[in-house]
């Protein structure tokens, strides 16, 4: 049997607008995020979310007190870029990120540091967002900042996170506004975001030439609900839509040809330049991120069937989910082997194998799990939490891991999404991720106290044993 390497990356995430906070100090300016409201007024901001702007050194201390090997967190890209390209950087932005790296480092945590984590400086989107083509230049420009102040000390780049879920629910991660979110303009949209992704990852190699440099994707392993021939093309259907369509335009540097007949089919096939296709396969990213939180199950969708855009379960209720169907494509539907979390997510570790072995066979790259985590209800119970449904998850989706790398799956680093709790991305604060409790509720916020929770003192027995402990 083998084991983790040795020098496996034990680590745990979080992102800049969900944990910081500070949204209009130092001089940053506005993120989209900050500008979009909460999909319901039941769910808090990200104005406080966790204080992290003003917490991050006895944040840093919890974590080596863990023991994490790595932490992966993203740069405020309007703390560097208040309009998101000034003509000079913003000197405060520009040091809280040293500071936070230099403890970092101090404590031996490798950071992991994603470039554009969901919140683009929203002068930006005011000038056309991701559908305008000087993003190409902007974002790298901004990439090359980043890298010239921290390229030094930083080896592990992510350019963009989860650019599927920016391009699929454009509305809600606020990259289109609802008027403008046609098939054509999210998909004109993702050529130009590859674009820029290719040339930050050109420049990432070009001046830190010991960089490991990737993307972040949220992969969805997905199965057919049968084995009725049309089921296993409705999930094939999806799964290039979701995973392939992403991967293959920044790993091969081509267009996936399933995803493209899909495109022809809703008349969204993007503009494309001379050189661009070029400039895809000459970026050669190096390791490839993968988000994991659940898997998907499909069945056949018929030309006549209504299309259904499919909701984000905001109550955290079981059951109350609305499905995705696209006639002619795909239909989503639960699957009976599995038990989902109260926000619909079905709780599948043998998907994370799967979706280990799939992505390592394509691309012969080393993966990193760049997140991977439970969101539950937590609570603080005499001083404590006992969130033994966490410590259950994670042990199951580890083992997994294991399990992969006995496939055969070159695994680097596996993060805990999140190191803290932080405001997610659609549930508000009640939604909770962390290995560290963080004292406040949707609207109070209390003390914001850290606690460790169970699964804290689980992890660093889990880090300590290299994985052996789980
Ligand atoms: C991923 C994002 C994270 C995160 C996580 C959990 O999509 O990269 O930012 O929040 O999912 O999602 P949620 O907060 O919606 O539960």
């Amino acid at each position: 049997m083998k084991r983790f390497k040795k020098n496996f990356l034990w680590g745990a995430a979080t992102s800049a607008y969900q944990v910081e906070g500070a949204w209009n100090e130092d001089g940053k300016g506005l993120s989209v995020q900050d500008v979009l409201a909460p999909p319901n007024d039941t769910i808090c901001d990200f104005k406080v979310a966790s204080d992290h702007y003003h917490r991050w050194k006895e944040d840093v201390a919890l974590m080596a007190e863990m023991g994490l090997k790595a932490y992966r967190f993203s740069i405020s890209w309007s703390r560097i870029f208040p309009n998101g390209d000034d003509e000079k950087p913003n000197e405060k932005g520009l040091q809280f990120y040293d500071q936070l790296i230099n403890e970092l480092l101090k404590y031996k945590i490798e950071p992991i540091v994603t470039l554009y984590h969901f919140d683009l400086p929203f002068a930006l989107q005011e000038r056309g967002g991701w559908l305008n083509r000087d993003m190409i230049d902007i974002f790298d420009r901004y990439a090359r900042t980043c890298y010239a102040a921290y390229g030094d000390r930083v080896k592990y780049w992510i350019t963009i996170n989860e650019q599927n879920n920016l391009i699929m629910h454009a509305i809600r991660f606020g990259t289109l506004k609802k008027e403008e979110a046609s098939y054509k303009n999210r998909y004109e949209m993702n050529h130009i975001m590859c674009l820029a992704q290719a040339k930050a990852t050109k420049s990432c190699r070009e001046m830190i030439p010991n960089a490991k440099v990737g993307l972040a994707l949220s992969y969805r392993t997905a199965y057919p609900a049968s084995c009725k021939p049309e089921d296993v093309l409705a999930a094939e259907n999806y799964r290039a839509m979701r995973n392939w369509l992403y991967l293959d335009l920044a790993y091969r540097g081509e267009y996936n040809p399933i995803a493209w007949a899909y495109l022809e089919a809703h008349d969204a096939t993007p503009t494309i330049l001379e050189g661009d296709m070029d400039m895809l396969k000459s970026a050669k990213p190096n390791f490839i991120g993968i988000n994991y939180y659940r898997s998907t199950t499909w069945t056949a969708c018929h030309e006549n069937e209504k299309f259904v855009e499919g909701t984000i379960n905001l109550k955290g209720r079981k059951g109350e989910s609305i499905y995705q169907a696209d006639p002619g494509w795909f239909k989503e539907t639960r699957n009976p082997y599995l038990d989902v979390t109260d926000w619909d997510w079905a709780i599948d570790p043998i998907g994370l194998r799967l979706a280990l072995r799939e992505v390592y066979d394509r691309y012969r790259l080393p993966i990193m799990i760049t997140e991977n985590g439970l969101g539950a209800y937590d609570s603080l119970v005499n001083g404590k939490v006992e969130d033994d449904y966490r410590i259950e998850y994670l042990r199951k989706h580890i083992h997994a891991c294991l399990q992969a790398v006995n496939d055969g799956v070159d695994l680097i680093g596996y993060c805990v999404w999140s190191a803290i709790d932080l405001v997610s991305v659609n549930n508000g604060f009640s939604k909770r991720y962390g290995l560290i409790y963080v004292n406040r509720d949707e609207h109070d916020l209390k003390d914001l106290k850290r606690i460790p929770k169970k699964s804290f003192y689980w992890y660093r027995d889990v880090i300590q044993s290299n994985g052996s402990n789980l």
